[in-house]
Order: structure tokens, then C-alpha cells, then sequence
């Protein structure tokens, strides 16, 4: 398998909740490198602009809302198979849903303050690491 690189998002349910380096634990026990991290504040805006894909969807404004209500970790995990590992590790969207030992499943609090964000391809992983990071930040 190739070594991937994949955009994840902890997010302000999980950094209010101090849980960055519990969550972080888990993608490294996993076996995914964090190659790159940076915690940001973002605008209703750009997390619109991010989720665009979305727009349509009955909880879009909620979802945006929620996403710029504390500050997030973006960060870019590497590994063989990282994008489809980290959805792994992460588990289902709904927590009541999640597979035992998953980071949704231990601390997601509901199926929209779900704790955390992985791209879901390798076309969505690119344009989501350009989103947040710099070349020049992406040191490996
Ligand atoms: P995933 O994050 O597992 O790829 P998506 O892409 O279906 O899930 O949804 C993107 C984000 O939108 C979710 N992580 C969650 O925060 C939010 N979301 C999805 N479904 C709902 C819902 N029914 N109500 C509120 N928020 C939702």
C-alpha cells in the first residue's frame, strides 16, 4: 500500500474538552505520523468555504457555526493507507454508531460535535492539506 497523506481536523467540541493529546495518541498508536499541526481560529466564513461541499444540507449553518466556536487542530497525518486508516481510527460520523476503541466512539459528543475531521479520498486530501498548509510547511 502507498504512503498517503490525509487532512485532519480536531474540533472545538475536542479542544474545548482538552482532548488534543488523547486524540493525537490515538493516530500515532494507529501508526499515522502527525507530519504537520497548527491550532487555528476560524470564521464562520471559512468554514463555510471549507465544508462548501455541504452547502445544501439541512445543517450546513450549524456545522459552520459549530466549527468556528473555539479553535481547531489541523493537521496532516501520513502513513501506508492513511486516509482510509484515519477514517478507520476515527469511526462512524454518528458516535452511537462508532465501533468500540474509535475516537468517535470514546469522545464525540453527538453526530455533529463529532470530535474530528479526515479527508475521505486522495482527490479531497490534497485539496484539503492545500487548504490549510503551506508547501513550506509540510516538512514530513
Ligand atoms: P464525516 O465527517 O464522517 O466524513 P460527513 O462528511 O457526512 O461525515 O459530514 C461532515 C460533517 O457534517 C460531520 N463530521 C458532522 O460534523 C456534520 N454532520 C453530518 N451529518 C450531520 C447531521 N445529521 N446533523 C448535524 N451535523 C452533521
Amino acid at each position: 500500500m502507498a504512503v498517503e497523506r490525509t487532512l485532519s481536523i480536531i474540533k472545538p467540541d475536542a479542544t474545548r474538552r482538552n482532548l488534543t493529546g488523547k486524540i493525537n495518541a490515538k493516530f500515532e498508536d494507529a501508526g499515522l505520523r502527525i507530519v504537520a499541526q497548527k491550532r487555528i481560529q476560524l470564521t464562520p466564513a471559512q468554514a463555510g468555504e471549507f465544508y462548501a461541499v455541504h452547502k445544501e444540507r439541512p445543517f450546513f449553518g450549524e456545522l459552520t457555526e459549530f466549527m468556528a466556536s473555539a479553535p481547531v487542530v489541523v493537521q496532516v497525518l501520513e502513513g501506508e493507507g492513511a486516509i482510509a486508516k484515519n477514517r478507520e481510527v476515527m469511526g462512524a460520523t454518528n458516535p452511537a454508531d462508532a465501533a468500540p476503541g474509535t475516537i468517535r466512539a470514546e469522545f464525540a459528543e453527538s453526530v455533529g460535535e463529532n470530535s474530528v475531521h479526515g479527508s475521505d479520498a486522495p482527490e479531497t486530501a490534497a485539496e484539503e492539506i492545500a487548504f490549510y498548509f503551506s508547501g513550506l510547511e509540510l516538512v514530513g
